[in-house]
This record gives structure tokens, sequence and C-alpha cells, in this order.
């Protein structure tokens, strides 16, 4: 907690800030108030699915507008190879890792069914409350089968989706042929393609609370598998299990790659409909859009499908693993007025985007080590260098460590050395020639996995920063 004392200069000069820098009182108004916070976050899109991190085969202008008008990160990392675990990170802005093994990888509906996201863990939704927020959630969970692990337990004042991992894009049955469609925790299973429902939905949430401020989170399914495109029928069947390679949908190796990029493209324009929809409310000023993916996406499925899925561009690598191509992911900010356009190399991550909102809504800070992101505002609005820090992942055996440019991966206790800057694609192991430096991320790396491994602090509700 801050005191009192310290309150009073944070207003006084942010006030005196405000005054000099906008021409009038009402835009000093506007800048202060907090700002709708749109995130849409793909499943398992890959590094060069879009044509702006370098896709030269799907046609996807709105994304490359929202990163010709905005800030696109060329270094932006989910915190997790996986889906649950990036999930976890991004509503909590903590390491997943803290939570148990379970969250490192993809909650299995056998093993993990009465497990989920813990309750006594703040959400981005729980924490936005105090700044008088509403939040919706439209599309993919996967961080609690059933209640009470469910969005509504965790903010969320909407849900419309998926709580599994995968559905049928059209049926929306989950991998176990079960009926998997939820408005808010009823089962309301409705036919349509799923990122025409989300989209729907997610335009409705932003025209009903044009007057006060959302957050609202687009968790689109695509292009996740089973890979369908929008104008094929539905797959999975009722009653009949998907457990084997069938959850993969339909068509057979050799023909996905276009079906993906119908995935790509469908994404592409629900991302327009939604810019549209801020610009035709007059919102897109006070909206702070971010655009990003839950994981690397899959180069191949074990030893099907090679190179018809997703295009990590020159990242080694895929979705599960943690070379880059795991977990280094397309990132867009795009706020008109406030984010500058431009390309930045600066390092960030999922666990990021929570603090990032909280300083934006003018939230008091949580004080580490109940938190593990950082605010990437001063970034976003001012272009600021963030702050040197490490960042860690670690996926069942295999953890890695980043310092700089230097990142250390520990595969069954064999190290592997990379300089991403010199080196993006993780070919040259340089661990041989480096081991001071081996020795210092492995240290580091060791004292991480302690502290993730030991019962979690927990973090307290925050308060209004001031006036
Ligand atoms: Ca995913």
């Amino acid at each position: 907690m801050i005191s009192n004392f310290s309150v009073i200069p944070i207003a006084f000069f942010s006030a005196v800030f405000l005054q000099g820098t906008f021409a009038s009182a009402q835009e000093a108004a506007d800048a202060h108030r907090p700002p709708n916070i749109l995130l849409i976050l793909i499943d398992d899109l890959g590094y060069a699915d879009v044509g702006c991190f370098g896709n030269r085969s799907n046609q996807t202008p709105h994304i490359d507008r929202l990163a010709a008008e905005g800030l696109r990160f060329t270094d932006f990392h989910s915190n997790g190879p996986m889906c649950s675990a990036t999930r976890a990170a991004l509503l909590t802005g903590r390491y997943q890792n803290r939570f148990g093994r379970a969250f490192e990888g993809a909650l299995d509906a056998d093993r993990d069914h009465d497990i989920g996201l813990p309750l006594e863990e703040l959400t981005i939704a729980e924490a936005l409350k105090p700044a008088g927020y509403v939040s919706g959630l439209f599309g993919k969970w996967h961080l609690g089968y059933q209640a009470p692990f469910l969005p509504t337990r965790q903010g969320f004042d909407e849900f419309r989706g998926l709580l599994t991992g995968d559905g049928d894009h059209h049926s929306h049955l989950s991998r176990s042929g079960d009926p998997d469609w939820w408005v808010g925790e009823t089962l309301a299973l409705e036919p349509g393609y799923s990122v025409d429902l989300i989209t729907r939905d997610s335009i409705d949430f932003i025209e009903r609370h044009r007057d006060q401020p959302f957050f609202l989170l687009v968790s689109h399914l695509a292009i996740h598998f089973p890979w369908q495109g929008p104008n094929e029928p539905a797959h999975r069947q009722q009653g009949h299990d998907y457990s084997d390679l069938s959850k993969l949908g339909p068509h057979p190796p050799g023909a996905v790659r276009p079906v993906v990029r119908e995935m790509v493209e469908a994404i592409d324009r629900s991302v327009g409909q939604l810019i549209t929809t801020l610009q035709r409310l007059n919102l897109d000023r006070s909206t702070l859009v971010i655009f990003t993916s839950d994981n690397g996406g899959y180069r191949h499925y074990g030893n099907r499908f090679h190179g018809e899925i997703s295009d990590n561009g020159p990242l080694r690598g895929q979705k599960g693993q943690l070379f880059e191509g795991g977990h280094r992911v397309p990132a867009i900010a795009w706020w008109p007025g406030r984010v500058a356009p431009g390309v930045t190399p600066e390092t960030a991550m999922t666990m990021d985007l929570l603090p990032t909102f909280l300083d934006l809504a003018h939230l008091e800070p949580i004080a580490a080590p109940a938190l593990d992101g950082i605010s990437l505002a001063p970034l976003l609005l001012r272009r600021e260098p963030l702050p040197d820090r490490p960042f860690f992942w670690r996926n069942g055996s295999v953890a890695a460590a980043r310092l700089g440019p230097w990142k250390l991966l520990i595969d069954d206790g064999r190290p592997l050395l990379f300089h991403l800057a010199a080196d993006p694609s993780e070919s040259h192991n340089l661990s041989a020639t480096n081991p001071n430096r081996v020795a210092h991320l492995s240290s580091m790396l060791d004292t991480w996995q302690d502290e993730m491994d030991r019962p979690r602090p927990l973090p307290a509700n925050p308060s209004p920063a001031g006036p």
C-alpha cells in the first residue's frame, strides 16, 4: 500500500503533466480516463503466420494495418509453449509455474479435470473492478473444466465460449465428443463458425458497454486444430471420441495448408470487424488493442503435416517446445493518438499485460513477489526502454533462462546456449566455449525454479492509486 502522503504528489504531478501536454481540459480528462482494453488472443498462431511478421501467402490486411498504425513487438514471448500455461500467466501477471506442474503445459481433460486456475489468484478481470471495468471473455478458456473453475468465478461478468482445449469449429463438440459451448455457466450449443460467433458476441459486448470502461478478452479458438475452414461441414459428431489423431480434423496430410490459411484469414477479418466497431462507436482513441498469440505454431504434428500448418519464420522449434518457435509470438499494441507507430525490439512476455493494464487504469501496482510481470506502459506511451531483467520458462523436464541476447536452454540436463541476436534460429550451441555464462544463467534458473516450487505468496486486491 502507498501512503496518503505519497498519493498527493502523484495526483498533483499527473494533473500538471496532463494540463501541460494537452490542448484542452477535455483532452486531458480523456487521457486520464481508464482506457477500454481489447485483448485479441489467437490460439497457436505462429510467429510468421501473418503478413506483418513475414508471411507471404496468408492475406492479413487488417492485422497488418494494426501493425502499421501501432507498435509491433519483434521479441514478445508467450509465458509458456502451450495454451493453459500462457493463459494462466496472462490472467494473473505471474509465472504460471507457481500454480503447479499441471500449468506448465495444457490442462488435460482426464488428468486435470478437477483442477483449474486457483480461485484465490487475482485475475485481470478482478483487478480492474476497482476502476469500474466490466469484463467479458468470448471464446476459449482452458483454465478449468468445471465449476468452480469457470470464467464467471474469476471476475468475468460475461462469458460465451469453450471450456476445454479444442472444439469442432462448427459443431462445438470437445475432443470427447461432448457439447462444449457455454453462456455463463450454462451449456448453450449453437451452430456457427467459432471465429464468427466470437466476433459477433464481442461486437455485441462492445456496443452494450460503450459507456463504461471495459476489458474484453477475444479468445479465438482458431487456429488450433481441428483445422477447419469457415465453409465446411462439422467434423465431430456427438458421442464419438476424438482422442486419437482424428482430433486434428477431417483433412489428410497434404490438404491442410489451404485450410489453415482460411483460418488465419478469418481471424484477420474478425480483427477488421472489431476495429471497425471501435471506430463506428468513436471508441478507437479510448481503447488499447493488444493482438497476440498464446504460444508458437505447429510446423508439424508428430511425423505428419510437415510444413503445412504454421510458419514460425526463422525460429527453431514449435508449439510445446522451449526453442523460440514455441514461445516467441506476434504481438501488436494499437491505440491511435497514444501509442505511436513503430517497431520495438524490447523483450516482453504475456505476464506483463496485467501490470500494464493496471497501470493504464491508474490502479496501484501489485508489489513483487505477488507479481512477476512489469508494466509496459512507459514503452507503449513514451517509448521508454524497459529495465533489464531475466525471463524464464519451464515445461516438464525442459527449462530456459533468457538475459539480454543470451538464452540457456536445459533439456534433460543438457545445456544449450544461444546468442539470439546473432543466431535467432538457435543453430549454434555456444555452451562449450562459454562455461562461465552457462554457470551464471544456470544458477539464475535454479534459483527461479526453487522459487516457483515453493508455496506462493498471494496478491491483495489493488486500490485506486489516487483521486
Ligand atoms: Ca494454444
